[in-house]
């Protein structure tokens, strides 16, 4: 029987599982080296955490590995029921949160390593904690495709320490009760650009697709909807989603530096954001907040069909 420690929370209503213990080691490197070799070498433990029957499409993992940067307190690899992730907005407010849980950090300003860069985080005394993100740029504006049964969709790519393509153009309301249509639609965005060969930067798989349209709530900017890569649909604001959409703000001159963007989920949690501009494009801040819903020891026992993970 093999065990690993996990720490549940979610932010926003997304879940993130942060794994503190039980999974083989990953030798040295960088952490864009480690996930590397978590991939090549034990990738069965990626979808022990994050598959079904434990986890599910929705689940974001976090693994704690040894800080690579000086004065960091933690460096993380994100992982889903597919695969891994560059960075992961809502999944560092878990980690920042759970690390506040186990009394590893105080409030106040650290740094965590990603596989895509180092980032600032705030822990506040209220719980909330604000992600200094990675650098986020428009890659391509206003680009046009057209998705077999819904015709031409206008869309700018861009990173936000994962690939996004934005749209406004939405088939139906960005409302909870038309999820199913929202992610079909979202799906064939997904398989345009993938046949297409439409890519991020150095061939970056585009592999999140984002609504984001005007807000009806007051007091709110903009309401999204992301499809992730495991084909779930974030129920946060997605981070990184956040800071791709406030680069390309920024580059049409629609956002000025430090003015609050309020973007809510298609489930109205809410990210407060703004930026300061970079060399290649915006320095975003999102802030957000996590709650912890459970603490549990996974057990993996080899006589069980279903032991390392089942579908994606
Ligand atoms: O918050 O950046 C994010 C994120 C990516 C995928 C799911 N959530």
């Amino acid at each position: 029987m093999h065990t690993i420690h996990v720490i549940d929370s979610h932010t926003g209503g997304e879940p993130t599982r942060v794994v503190i213990g039980g999974l083989p080691d990953l030798g040295g490197g960088n952490l864009a080296e480690q996930r590397q070799y978590f991939r090549d070498h034990h990738d069965a433990w990626r979808s022990a955490v994050a598959c079904e029957p434990r986890g599910s499409n929705t689940m974001v993992g976090a693994l704690l590995r040894p800080a690579h940067s000086p004065g960091a307190c933690t460096g993380v690899i994100f992982f889903n029921n597919v695969g891994y992730l560059g960075m992961c907005g809502h999944g560092t407010i878990g980690v920042v949160r759970t690390l506040a849980h186990l009394g590893r950090i105080a409030p106040g300003r650290h740094t965590v390593d990603t596989p895509v860069g180092t980032v600032g985080v705030i822990l506040h005394e209220d719980g909330r904690v604000s992600i200094d993100n990675v650098e986020s740029y428009r890659h391509a504006a206003a680009l046009r495709i057209d998705v077999p049964g819904y015709g031409s969709v206008r869309g700018d790519v861009a990173w936000g320490g994962n690939w996004f393509f934005i749209t406004k153009d939405a088939p139906l309301p960005l409302d909870i009760g038309n999820h199913r249509e929202l992610t079909a639609y979202t799906e064939a965005i997904r398989h345009t650009l993938e046949k297409a060969g439409i890519c991020g930067a150095d061939a970056g798989e585009i592999d999140h697709i984002e609504i984001n349209a005007p807000s009806t709530t007051p007091g709110i900017d903009a309401r999204n909807f992301v499809l992730c890569p495991g084909m779930a649909y974030d129920r946060s604001p997605c981070g990184t989603g956040t800071s791709a959409k406030l680069a390309c703000l920024a580059a049409d001159g629609k956002l000025a530096p430090c003015e609050i963007w309020r973007q809510e989920s298609i489930l109205g949690s809410v990210f407060e954001a703004h930026y300061t501009p970079g060399t290649r494009g915006v320095l975003p801040q999102i802030t957000g907040i996590a709650h912890i819903t459970a603490q549990a020891t996974l057990l993996i026992d080899d006589d069980d069909p279903f032991a390392w993970g089942s579908g994606a």
